[in-house]
Formats: structure tokens, C-alpha cells, sequence
């Protein structure tokens, strides 16, 4: 019963039970999403993955049907990994997606819907050419081969895929082009390799509109497009992204300078989030992200509880108006399920004050407030300048007092405080300019044992003396998804509260800084249930 399941989501994507993880393949097709993800059938752990399949006409409902692609063949026997899926001409979805074989080796295969008329895509069917690409003639580490993304068409009217690989420490994006999808040929050069980062998962690789905001098909490029590239970094669990140019001539990406490709590099989330993977949305123009939240319990919880693994709010994304970041937003179809607004507004939060947001049921909210930061100069200074986000905000958690911050919002909290996860920011002074930290504290998220407490946190580039400061969260029983910043810093953290569960969770207001601070505009929302219909 519910009681016993307090950290199952309630609008979140997640499967009535077993073990999930990558977001796989994502589309729309005859105005219908499709979404697939490696799945294990038959229990709370990795293993015996296949990919399930699920579809929607509004990215919040969804209704499951029979796993899509199997092991069957021979090159998928031992499992069904990663992939994504391309649209062809004709409108067409091919999937291609890393299959096991009997060796263990990686190999990438196709699979293609039995029947396109069924907008819902029940059935594929692997053609007998697979598998289509093998590492074993080409000296590619057979263990290092996978997850091939969506293929885009160059202008030579051939097509291009990476898939993930690595040689030593050196991660890379092995690159082959074919003319009619079945015949895949290995050029001789990676699109982009970078050292000391190790095997790069669930690549991902697009095209994003300067200025305009909107998304843009796999294939586009030309002037005002940039190109993005993103790996998951197999040993540490984190992804990164560079903004960059693809250089047709020579088929390479090219990050530009300052986009860095290592661990001090941008991430689309400073939290758990991970092998995540985007597609383009023709039927709104606009480029959806998906990625896969792990638990950060332990294994033994999982068994537990029968279940492991939520994905995130697909996410809008975008270029930043300056070209140097992108910005996030859950797709808008999500505030469907709120219901009547709470709504504080210019409300006082003086240094060291508390407010509690009642009114909504705060283990299933979705939250907005803004900060009017009145006084500056009283900020901390910066100490050593260039310190890491993360490790300073678990040195400055919210318990620490602090000048202008830490402020922001305490979710599920017990009414005693015993347990709560903070979301905050923290304004320090890095010679002239001002710098905001954002932090996501988990240190006191739950009383119980075993379970990964640690802080994340990432600077912020606003500009507080033109912009409010403002903070979303997405709190969803045992998830906390936040975005400061409207976009330019999101933070997705896990939390598995003993006290505040259900009724006994509140949502609260702090400022644990010695100066006195404003909400502009708060509005918090209790959510409905998503319908997943299993
Ligand atoms: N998960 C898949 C792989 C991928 C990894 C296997 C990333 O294809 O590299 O379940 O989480």
C-alpha cells in the first residue's frame, strides 16, 4: 500500500515496479511521444535489460506497452543497451540501439516498427543485416562500443551516427556514415575524442538555434546554428557538455574556446542525472531532454521496496541568450497537473527568518519563488577565489550562517526540521563582481542510515543588479528537481525522509543570512497525479 511506498513519485516517469535506467530512443511520431528505457523485468537491479516501451500526447500521461526490442538475435542475445532513434525520410523511426552478443562484445543493431500505420508502434522487427556495426574488424575495444545517437544527414547526403568508445583514458565519439542506413562505414576519425576523461556513455549530439530559443532538427546546421555535444562519464557517473562547431569539411565538432570538455566543465544537472539523451520535437519546435535519476539508497532498499530508478521531467532546452551555456525548463505540459496556486507576494524575509508555504500538499508540489536582494555589500568574499561550487556548498551548507544567503526553500521538512533538504542560494564577492552560488543540501534529508546525503551545488551567471534571483522546484516525495535561474543551473537531488512523508511534509522559506532579503513573488502549486497506466 501507499503508506509503505513513501518514495514512489507521483508525477514523475517511473514503471509500477522493478529496476530502470537509461532514457532510450525518445520520439514523436503521428503526434504521439514515444519514450523506451532500459528496463530489467525481473527485478530491482541491473540485468536481463530490454527496452520497455511507453507512449503519450502530452509527455505527463503514459500508457505502457510489451518491451520493444528484446534479445532475440543473435547480437542482442546477452542484452538490449542504449540507443536512439532517427526519423527517415518518409517519416519512418528506425532505432539503433547496442545489442550483446553471445561474446559479450558491442555491437549496434537496427530495428525497425512492423507496422506503421499503428501510430502506437507495438511491434519491431530487427532486419536480418543486423548487426551493422562491429568493433571486431576495426580494433575497437568490444566492450567499449555503445550507445549509437540519433543520425543526422550531411550535405553530401549521407548519413552520420556516433557511439561512445574510448581508448585508454581517452574518450571518445567513434564516427561512421552510411548512404542507405544498413551499410555502415567507419571513417577514419572520431567526430571528437577528449583525454584523461575515460569511456563516454549515451553521447549525445545536436544542432541548437542562436538567439531564437526554438529547437532544430538533427540535421540542420548552417549560420546561427551551434552544435552541442554531451557525454556521460562512464567513471564518475556525471555528464558534461561542450557548445561548439560542426566542421562539415573536415566532419569533426570543434568545442569553442572556453567550452571545456573535462569535470570542470558545464553539466546539464549538478545532481543525479544521468545517460540522458534529447530529440527534436517537430510538432512544437522545440528539443526535449530526457535523463534517468538513480536512488541514492542502497541496494538492499531497492530489493526493498521493489523498484529502482525515476526519469526526470523532460526538459525544454535551449541556447542561453549569450551563447555560452544552455537553459532548461520542464515542458510546460506539466503545469497541467497543478492545482489552485498558493501565492505570497513582496513578502519581508529578514536575516535568520523562517516561512512556511502552507496551503499545499508539499511532498508533491511544484514551487516558484523570487528574491529582491536589496543590499549587496555586505557579501562574503570568495575564499580562495576559484574554489569548487559543489565542495564549498557542502562546506557552507544552509545550517551556515552566512551575509547576503544562504536563502531559498527547505523541502520536505519535518515540522521539528530534523529533516529537511535545502535548496539555496549564497551571494559571495570575487573582487568586483558578485557571484551566486547554488546549492542543493541533502546533509540533513533523512534520518536514515545508507543513504547518500551528498551536497551538490554550481555558480550561477546572473546579473543581480538587472535580473531577480528566482528558484523552481519540482518536489516530488523522494525527488527534488530545482532550477535556478529560470534554467541556467539545475540541480536534481533524492532525498528518502523517515518523518516527512506524505500529510507530515512541509515546504518552508528560509533565509539564514544576517541581511534582510524579500520574496518578490512566490506561487506553489500541490500536483496531481500523473496517470501511468502500467
Ligand atoms: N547503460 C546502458 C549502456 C550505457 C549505460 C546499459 C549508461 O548502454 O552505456 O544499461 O548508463
Amino acid at each position: 500500500t501507499a503508506t509503505h511506498q513513501p518514495y514512489r513519485t507521483g508525477y514523475h516517469f517511473q514503471p509500477a515496479k522493478h529496476w530502470i535506467n537509461d532514457p532510450n530512443g525518445p520520439m514523436i511520431y503521428k503526434g504521439i511521444y514515444h519514450f523506451f528505457y532500459q528496463y530489467n523485468p525481473h527485478g530491482a537491479v541491473w540485468g536481463n535489460i530490454v527496452w520497455a516501451h511507453a507512449t503519450s500526447t502530452d509527455l505527463v500521461n503514459w500508457v505502457h506497452y510489451e518491451p520493444a526490442i528484446k534479445p532475440s538475435i543473435e547480437s542482442d542475445i546477452k542484452g538490449c543497451w542504449s540507443g536512439s532513434t532517427t526519423i527517415l525520410p518518409g517519416g519512418k523511426p528506425a532505432i539503433l540501439y547496442t545489442g550483446i552478443d553471445p561474446k559479450k562484445r558491442q555491437v549496434q543493431n537496427l530495428a525497425f516498427p512492423k507496422d506503421l500505420s499503428d501510430p502506437y508502434l507495438r511491434e519491431w522487427i530487427k532486419p536480418p543485416q543486423n548487426p551493422v556495426m562491429t568493433p571486431i574488424d576495426n580494433g575497437i575495444n568490444v566492450s567499449s562500443f555503445r550507445d549509437p545517437t540519433t543520425a543526422w544527414m550531411a550535405p553530401d547526403g549521407q548519413w552520420r551516427v556516433i557511439i561512445g568508445s574510448k581508448i585508454d583514458r581517452l574518450g571518445k565519439a567513434i564516427l561512421y556514415k552510411s548512404k542507405d542506413f544498413f551499410k555502415w562505414e567507419l571513417v577514419d576519425h572520431p567526430l571528437h575524442s577528449s583525454k584523461n576523461t575515460g569511456m563516454w556513455e549515451c553521447p549525445d549530439f545536436f544542432p541548437v538555434s542562436v538567439n531564437k530559443g526554438v529547437g532544430l532538427d538533427t540535421s540542420v546546421n548552417g549560420p546561427n546554428v551551434k552544435h552541442v555535444m554531451k557525454v556521460s562519464l562512464d567513471d564518475k557517473k556525471d555528464e558534461y557538455y561542450t557548445i561548439g562547431t560542426y566542421n562539415l569539411e573536415k566532419d569533426i565538432y570543434v568545442p569553442d574556446e572556453g567550452s571545456i570538455d573535462d569535470d570542470s566543465g558545464l553539466r546539464y544537472d549538478y545532481g543525479k542525472f544521468y545517460a540522458s539523451k534529447t530529440f527534436f520535437d517537430s510538432s512544437k519546435n522545440r528539443r526535449i531532454l530526457w535523463g534517468w535519476i538513480n536512488e541514492s539508497d542502497s541496494v538492499t532498499d531497492d530489493v526493498k521496496k521493489g523498484w529502482s530508478g525515476v526519469q526526470a521531467i523532460p526538459r525544454n532546452i535551449w541556447l542561453d541568450k549569450a551563447g555560452k551555456q544552455l537553459v532548461q525548463w520542464p515542458v510546460t505540459e506539466i503545469e497541467k497537473l497543478r492545482k489552485t496556486p498558493v501565492e505570497l507576494q513582496s513578502t519581508q524575509l529578514n536575516g535568520g527568518s523562517l516561512l512556511e508555504v502552507t496551503g499545499v500538499t508539499a511532498s508533491q508540489v511544484d514551487v516558484e519563488v523570487s528574491f529582491n536582494l536589496p543590499t549587496l555589500e555586505k557579501a562574503e568574499n570568495l575564499n580562495p577565489s576559484g574554489v569548487n561550487p559543489q565542495i564549498l556548498c557542502s562546506q557552507k551548507g544552509a545550517s551556515v550562517k552566512g551575509s547576503v544567503g544562504p536563502f531559498g526553500l527547505l523541502a520536505l521538512a519535518s515540522k521539528g526540521l530534523e529533516e529537511q533538504t535545502a535548496i539555496f542560494f549564497r551571494v559571495f564577492k570575487d573582487k568586483e563582481r558578485f557571484v551566486v552560488l547554488m546549492c542543493s543540501d541533502q546533509s540533513r534529508s533523512s534520518e536514515g542510515p545508507e543513504v547518500d546525503k551528498t551536497t551538490y551545488g554550481a555558480f550561477l551567471d546572473v546579473n543581480l543588479h538587472q535580473e531577480t534571483l528566482s528558484l523552481r522546484s519540482l518536489i516530488d516525495h523522494s525527488i527534488v528537481e530545482s532550477f535556478g535561474g529560470k534554467g541556467k543551473v539545475c540541480i536534481t537531488s533524492r532525498a528518502y525522509p523517515e518523518l516527512a512523508i506524505f500529510k507530515k511534509a512541509h515546504l518552508y522559506v528560509f533565509n539564514n543570512g544576517t541581511e534582510n532579503i524579500s520574496i518578490s513573488k512566490l506561487s506553489a502549486w500541490s500536483m496531481e497525479k500523473a496517470k501511468i497506466v502500467q
